[in-house]
């Protein structure tokens, strides 16, 4: 049986950005699985109506529907438990939902100033007008605004990362010395930025660049050429 990924995509179809759905396509190669992807316009969400909420990833296998990247991530792990680990065991899971956690609400809010003006340029001309009506309304002021110092949140990104830099002085990857779903995570967050239009929002002499450098040959197979560099 394959596994369906719905994610997100733009304009050009095979442009894939959105940070969640990135986390449950890595977590889909790192257990090995094969799988195929339904790309979706943000207009286009009678798509997956079936899962009866609004927002993606998604993915069905056989008869299973399962929304949200975490429980999607907690789904594969349970479900193909013979296929490469996502948590070693049941500490590395929590410290994965905390990091989980950590990105969504505190890394990530430097990142819409980054990317926001990008991103609507990728996007599909029939999602332009949702997409700007909806990330208006929540960052309370004009996309072009918000986006007219990207300098100053690229800063504030870096220095937001001084916890993983911690982790990262004396191990190769956030799991250890292997990647997890920390390792995913944070990718995931990344090649929502890169993907978007800003590939370079690292400092190369940066601990945390090493680190991207290696978690995109680790999973290359899914990485789109223009951010490998
Ligand atoms: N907690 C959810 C968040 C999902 C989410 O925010 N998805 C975004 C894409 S990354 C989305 O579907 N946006 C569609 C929209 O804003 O209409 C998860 O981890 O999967």
């Amino acid at each position: 049986m394959t596994i369906t990924l719905f994610e997100l995509a733009g304009a050009d179809r095979n442009i894939r950005f959105a940070p969640h759905c990135w986390k449950s396509k890595l977590a889909l190669v790192h257990k090995q699985l094969s799988y195929k992807t339904e790309p979706v316009w943000f207009t286009e969400k009678d798509k997956f109506a079936f899962a009866e909420q609004p927002l993606l990833p998604v993915i069905t296998d056989g008869e299973q529907i399962i929304s949200d990247s975490w429980k999607i991530a907690e789904y594969l792990e349970d479900n193909y438990a013979d296929k490469p680990r996502l948590f070693a065991n049941e500490e590395a899971k929590a410290k994965a939902e905390a990091f989980h956690q950590w990105l969504s609400t505190v890394l990530s809010k430097h990142i819409p100033g980054i990317l926001i003006l990008d991103l609507y340029n990728v996007i599909a001309d029939q999602d332009k007008d949702y997409f700007r009506t909806s990330r208006e309304e929540r960052i309370g002021t004009t996309l072009e605004a918000f986006a007219a110092t990207p300098e100053k949140h690229i800063k504030g990104l870096q220095a937001e990362l001084s916890t993983v830099r911690e982790l990262l002085a004396d191990q190769d990857y956030l799991g250890g010395d292997k990647p997890d779903y920390r390792d995913i995570c944070l990718l995931g967050t990344f090649l929502w930025i890169a993907t978007s239009g800003t590939p370079e929002f690292l400092e190369k002499d940066d601990i945390v660049y090493s680190w991207y450098q290696r978690v995109l040959n680790d999973y290359s197979e899914v990485i789109p050429k223009s951010v490998m560099v």
